[in-house]
């Protein structure tokens, strides 16, 4: 798979693809990630990459020339690709989605800042727009690489052994179940004794429990099977 990721910011990016699982699958050739300079597909002596809101209001908007030239430059390039909009309008990122991205040959990610681009770009430029959540960031850099690092992951042989999604595959949709390690006791947290008893069918059975439970507690919405009773109860209007 390659990746073209166009930002006015590359060093906030190209850093967090050169570490652990992501750089160790460019080494292994499983992917090529490219960050591009907005700036360099400017055309005027200021590299200008925004400019004032028609109709006014606060902030600036990213002009859409340098986008287009960038994109058309990169199409250049190998196949077209599917090209994403980072931006706050977009549709909300989760492992369905992420496993479709993971199926492409090439993706090329713009990251937009300011208050906006220009319509322009999502309308003609951009195949989808996604956005990693509800919450509020200062531009798509920082979505892009969560992005990246969730589609690369999935590319085959990114993961070591130690790392296999098999493991995942049982557990689906479920909260994962506590850890520990050494000591066995820890300023007094004692690690629960099933855990040291040896007897695997027993841990595995604790282990399933303490998922389901987790789940139930804390993220009922991954459990569909189960009605979610505070959610259609006077129990969801006491929030
Ligand atoms: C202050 C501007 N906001 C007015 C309603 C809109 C706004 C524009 C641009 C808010 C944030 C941003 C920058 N964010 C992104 O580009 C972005 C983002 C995000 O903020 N949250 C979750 N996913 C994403 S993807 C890109």
């Amino acid at each position: 798979m390659r990746i073209d990721l166009v930002t006015i910011f590359p060093p906030l990016v190209a850093g967090a693809f050169e570490h652990s699982i992501v750089k160790r699958a460019r080494d292994r050739g499983l992917v090529e990630i490219f960050v591009h300079d907005l700036r360099d597909y400017t055309s005027d002596r200021h590299r200008t990459v925004d400019d004032y809101p028609y109709g006014g209001g606060a902030g600036m908007v990213m002009k859409p020339e340098p986008w287009f030239r960038a994109v058309e430059a990169l199409r250049e390039q190998g196949n077209p690709g599917r090209c994403l909009l980072l931006t706050p309008q977009g549709r909300k990122l989760d492992q369905s989605l992420v496993q479709r991205l993971a199926l492409e040959d090439r993706l090329i990610l713009l990251c937009g800042r300011y208050e906006g681009v220009d319509e322009r770009v999502r309308a003609h430029l951009a195949d989808v727009e996604v956005s990693i959540g509800d919450y509020v960031l200062s531009g798509g850099e920082p979505a892009a690489v969560v992005l990246v690092d969730a589609v690369v992951r999935l590319q085959p042989g990114a993961l070591g052994s130690s790392e296999s999604t098999v493991e995942e595959s049982f557990s689906e949709g479920l909260l994962e179940y506590p850890q520990y390690t050494r000591p066995p006791e820890f300023r007094g947290w004692r690690v629960p004794d099933v855990l040291l008893s040896g007897d695997h069918a027993a841990i595995e059975r604790w282990r399933r429990q303490q998922q389901l439970q987790r789940t139930r507690e804390r993220r009922p919405d991954l459990l569909p099977m189960v009605d979610d009773v505070s959610e259609t109860t006077s129990e969801s209007q006491d929030r």
